[in-house]
């Protein structure tokens, strides 16, 4: 399986969402990353509930992939309309029962993923494996685009590689933070599927969108 991809939208140009998600959606990309915030748990805010469930509208085959950086995540999702066709993360640090908040992501027939922070080691995630599509990496501390890689990120990243393959589970690793030109292909390399393209790659306005798309993908195929 190839690597995919999930251009983060707070990096896009604002003014012309649909657009961008309909060139995103020709181009072939797998996901579009709506970061959601509460202004709590991480000192910032981006969309609201009806943008995230505005970004329905222009999609054909791209899939929403919500991240969700928010306490208590569940509050949020009949507004946001998840269902079938989305990739949804929650922050195990903001979930008072993390396995409760996968469940209900689950049986509404999206993809339940377990984002964790810099600071929350790989083998947190252990109990949760059997639950979850995929682990969302941070690889910066959440809250913000256009910061630098939190260190350690890369070996974590090994570890939680190692962790989930000795564990003979089917789990998906998505990185998300500073996934730069310089970094994506060695990420690639040490395990991650799925990667967070944000202002230091596809949104660094050093190409136009197609070209950046195709010089991502050809960087960890
Ligand atoms: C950060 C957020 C991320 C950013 C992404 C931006 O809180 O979860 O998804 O949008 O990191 O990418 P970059 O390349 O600017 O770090
Ligand atoms: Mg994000």
């Amino acid at each position: 399986m190839r690597g995919m991809l999930s251009p983060s939208v707070m990096c896009a140009d604002l003014l012309h969402l649909a657009e961008e998600i309909e060139n995103l959606d020709r181009l072939g990309v797998e996901f579009l990353h709506i970061d959601f915030m509460d202004n709590k748990f991480v000192p910032n805010i981006t969309f609201d509930t009806n943008m995230v469930r505005s970004f329905k509208k222009p999609m054909k085959n791209i899939r929403r992939d919500i991240h969700i950086m928010a306490f208590e995540p569940q509050q949020f999702f009949d507004a946001m309309e998840i269902g079938e066709n989305d990739m949804v993360s929650v922050h195990l640090e903001a979930c008072e029962d993390a396995h409760r908040v996968l469940k209900d992501i689950k049986d509404r027939g999206a993809s339940p993923c377990l984002a964790i922070s810099p600071d929350t080691p790989v083998e947190a995630v252990v109990e949760y494996l059997d639950e979850v599509y995929a682990i969302l990496l941070m690889t910066v501390y959440p809250g913000f685009a256009g910061q630098p890689m939190a260190p350690g990120s890369m070996d974590k990243l090994s570890a939680l590689r190692k962790l989930i393959d000795e564990s003979g589970k089917n789990v998906l690793i998505e990185v998300d933070g500073h996934v730069s030109w310089n970094h994506c292909g060695e990420m690639r390399s040490r395990g991650a599927d799925i990667f967070v393209a944000g202002s230091s790659s596809v949104y660094g306005k050093s190409y136009p969108l197609e070209e950046a798309v195709n010089k991502f993908y050809s960087l960890v195929q």
